[in-house]
């Protein structure tokens, strides 16, 4: 399987076993059951799979880098076997007014058909001039793609929530896309940058599903954002117990004891980070020993700033042992989020996929 991606021959060529091992990962990352993995091969693999036109506004380019750079190269294989990426400006041949003219192209013969992934946020402020692109401001591009999408991804803490750009005093008026896109459903993969896993379970689930996966209030799918750090977090045990590190360096930390007092902002954040993992390697930032900033949850840089300190409103265990209060932490900081997610099981790559299925998905 390879593809031509934006009229440059790229070395995506999957073998079977590794499209099957991709296709695997993401249903486990999904809780369906192993036999949806078929199913998902053959959509995925299918020549009638939807063009995606992807967008960068304001933003690092860090999500695009997270997808195409992963460490193990087979995500990022898998990733641009599985989507036919017609416009993508971080990696076509294209430039100038020849990719603005592609794009119109693309926009127009594929009308209705195709996935639009927007990456950064939009700045609405005195007309949106503060990000330009071919002389049009990112709003209008944004409403001009957004309005002929099938449907539309926003990818990272910025395009879903306006990330950093709309951290206060947010001079140019930045805005997540859901601020913007109301006649399309649009699909928020959060994080600074999110996990590759799971934006390729939202594309899979819209490819073998023909439809989004089920999503929080937010907008985040809930295989990938329904359930808090902090309940699945190698280090909860010593929380439960009292044991913390009290400053990076000491002995708790050298313990790997709970990161809460040094700033972790696990109890309110909603993500798979814990489970999925990052760059297939199985590390996490508390597995390594830095607390969650909580970088998936909207209006990260003022909510949980400062990011050393400790989230208010959390009830400590009492020391030796019982805990009060913690399972609430997020519905205090967080109230709408916690109220718009339900129970998901743990899911973990590589491992036995858990659970025969999802109700809420098939
Ligand atoms: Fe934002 Fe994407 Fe943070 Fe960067 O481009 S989500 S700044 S890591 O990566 O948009
Ligand atoms: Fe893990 Fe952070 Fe919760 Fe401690 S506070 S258990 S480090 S998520
Ligand atoms: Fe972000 Fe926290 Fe995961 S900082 S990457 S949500 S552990």
């Amino acid at each position: 399987m390879s593809r031509q991606v934006v009229g440059k021959e790229i070395d995506v060529k999957v073998n079977r076993r590794t499209f099957i091992k991709g296709c695997t990962m993401a249903a486990a990352a999904m809780g369906l059951s192993e036999a949806m993995v078929p199913r998902m091969v053959e959509a995925a693999a299918s020549d009638q799979r939807p063009p995606v036109v992807w967008l960068h506004f304001q933003e690092c380019t860090g999500c695009t880098e997270t997808l195409l750079r992963a460490t193990h190269p087979d995500v990022a294989r898998l990733i641009l076997d599985i989507i036919s990426v017609d416009y993508l400006e971080t990696i076509m041949a294209a430039a100038g007014h020849q990719a603005e003219e592609l794009l119109q192209e693309t926009i127009n013969k594929y009308n209705g058909k195709f996935i639009c992934v927007v990456e950064g946020a939009i700045p609405t402020k005195d007309g949106g001039i503060y990000c330009m692109i071919g002389g049009r401001t990112a709003m209008d591009i944004l409403a001009d793609v957004s309005s002929k999408a099938a449907a539309v991804i926003a990818i990272g803490a910025c395009a879903t929530f306006g990330g950093i750009q709309k951290a206060k005093p947010n001079p140019t008026g930045a805005v997540g896309v859901m601020d913007l896109v109301k006649d399309k459903p649009v699909v928020n993969i959060s994080g600074c940058p999110p996990n590759p896993i799971s934006f390729l379970g939202t594309v899979l689930h819209f490819l073998t599903f023909n439809r989004l996966p089920r999503t929080d209030q937010l907008g985040r799918p809930l295989f990938a954002y329904g359930r808090k750090i902090h309940d699945q977090c190698e280090r909860r045990a010593h929380f439960d117990e009292g044991r913390f590190a009290e400053q990076f360096g000491d002995e708790g930390h050298k313990q790997g004891y709970c990161l809460y007092k040094v700033g972790c902002k696990g109890p309110g954040t909603f993500a798979n980070c814990p489970a999925v993992r990052f760059n297939d390697v199985g590390v996490w930032p508390v597995g390594v020993g830095h607390g969650c900033i909580g970088c998936t949850e909207p209006d990260f840089w003022d909510t949980m700033t400062p990011f050393y300190e400790r989230l208010p409103g959390i009830d400590l265990p009492f020391a030796g042992g019982a805990v009060a209060g913690a399972h609430s932490a997020g519905l205090k900081i967080l109230g709408v989020t916690a109220a718009a997610v339900g129970i998901h099981a743990a899911v973990g790559i590589g491992k036995k996929i858990i659970g025969k299925g999802n109700k809420e998905q098939d």
